[in-house]
């Protein structure tokens, strides 16, 4: 059982170690909404990947933090679920607002994960020690740059190298990475910047063996992915457009793609991300684990998902010292050789650095049962 005695809302924004541009702009900060849920002497944390500006989907960090304390928090204090998924459904009449459920959800399983004394990956039926994992990098000034930069990452072992593009910046930089490094895994991700009318752009893409062409096309559709990738050879990868087990399934019939993105807040938490992934593999598309810039908490959620059978290509959950100087956490999360380390320990293994968080925190809310 599981009971929700109180939650805590925090909000911390913290600096980028570098400048990220991709085709919505450039961040070079990060806001981390966490929600802390205590029971049974125990906490479970998650992290929200809404955003400030509903750049990548429509979910918002205000709105997120609106909707926790007026509608989602008042639903599950004070209240004994049997366990994750029964409390995920006491939220599942609302509509969208999948990351900030998963908020909800996501703390809840590390709750919960914590009350059975278990790793967070094995209650999700995984059972890696260590997964697989790549780098995803931003557009940067020139051909040079990018080659630059993409070489630093492989030789820190990265398995998969990912390489923003948009309209008029996409060709260029995979051409050159592709003739610096003949044998990496590449992909590429254009967060929707492109329509249709760019198919003889995207098709050029085919040349350079590319592993995915990530979310070409607009965030809401399944449709003209589908049309797209009966033109063009390389898989499409679908990330912004899937956000339920309903819309892979949707997506993988109408052959829009032939690979998934899972994120799991994205999606609106682990149980929603396990049903995706168990989609994909009835398909044979294989998925992996996206990222949002997430701090150590969203990073060992995504760490834990990663442990299930289905993530057979590498993720997006590289080592968090590329991202901070200081991180919530205490433990640190670093890849050797391109592989991460599961975090040992129940629940997500990772503990929130109160002294830290206390002293950056924008925002400090208690919500106890009634
Ligand atoms: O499309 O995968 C994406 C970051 C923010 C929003 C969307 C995306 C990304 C990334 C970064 O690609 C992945 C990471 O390093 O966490
Ligand atoms: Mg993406």
């Amino acid at each position: 059982m599981l009971t929700i005695e109180a939650a805590e809302l925090l909000l911390v924004r913290l600096p980028l170690k570098f400048r990220f541009e991709t085709s919505f702009g450039v961040q070079t900060e990060k806001l981390v909404p966490l929600l802390v849920l205590h029971g049974g002497g125990l906490q479970g944390v998650s992290e929200g990947t809404m955003e400030a500006a509903p750049m990548y989907r429509e979910e918002t960090v205000a709105g997120a933090l609106h909707l926790l304390r007026e509608v989602f928090l008042p639903r599950v204090l004070g209240q004994t679920f049997a366990n994750p998924e029964a409390l995920a459904a006491a939220l599942g009449p609302f509509r969208g607002n999948r990351m900030a459920r998963a908020m909800v959800e996501m703390a809840a399983w590390d709750l919960w994960a914590r009350t059975l004394d278990t790793p967070l990956g094995a209650l999700l039926g995984g059972h890696k020690t260590e997964v697989e994992v790549g780098v995803s990098l931003g557009i940067q000034a020139d051909e040079a740059a990018t080659v630059e930069t993409v070489r630093r990452h492989v030789e820190q072992g990265y398995r998969r190298i990912k390489l923003k593009i948009k309209p008029g910046w996409d060709l260029q930089p995979v051409r050159a990475t592709r003739e610096a490094f003949p044998g990496i895994r590449l992909t590429v991700d254009a967060n929707s910047a492109y329509t249709l009318a760019d198919t003889g752009r995207l098709r050029a893409l085919d040349e350079f063996d590319l592993t995915y062409i990530e979310q070409p096309l607009a965030w809401d559709d399944l449709v003209d992915h589908a049309t797209l990738q009966g033109r063009v050879r390389t898989p499409l990868c679908l990330d912004e457009s899937v956000a339920s087990a309903q819309d892979a399934r949707k997506g993988l019939a109408l052959g829009a793609g032939g690979v998934i993105n899972i994120k799991v807040a994205r999606v609106g938490g682990h149980a929603e991300a396990r049903r995706v992934h168990d989609v994909a593999r009835a398909f044979g598309a294989p998925v992996w684990c996206g990222g949002m810039l997430e701090s150590g908490i969203g990073r060992a959620h995504n760490i834990h998902l990663s442990t299930l059978p289905g993530f057979t290509l590498p993720g997006d959950t590289s080592s968090a010292s590329r991202y901070w100087e200081t991180d919530v956490i205490e433990e640190a999360l670093e890849a050797t050789d391109g592989l991460m380390p599961v975090p040992q320990g129940p629940g997500t293994g990772v503990t929130l650095n109160r002294d830290f968080v206390g002293r950056v925190s924008e925002l400090y809310e208690e919500h106890r049962a009634p």
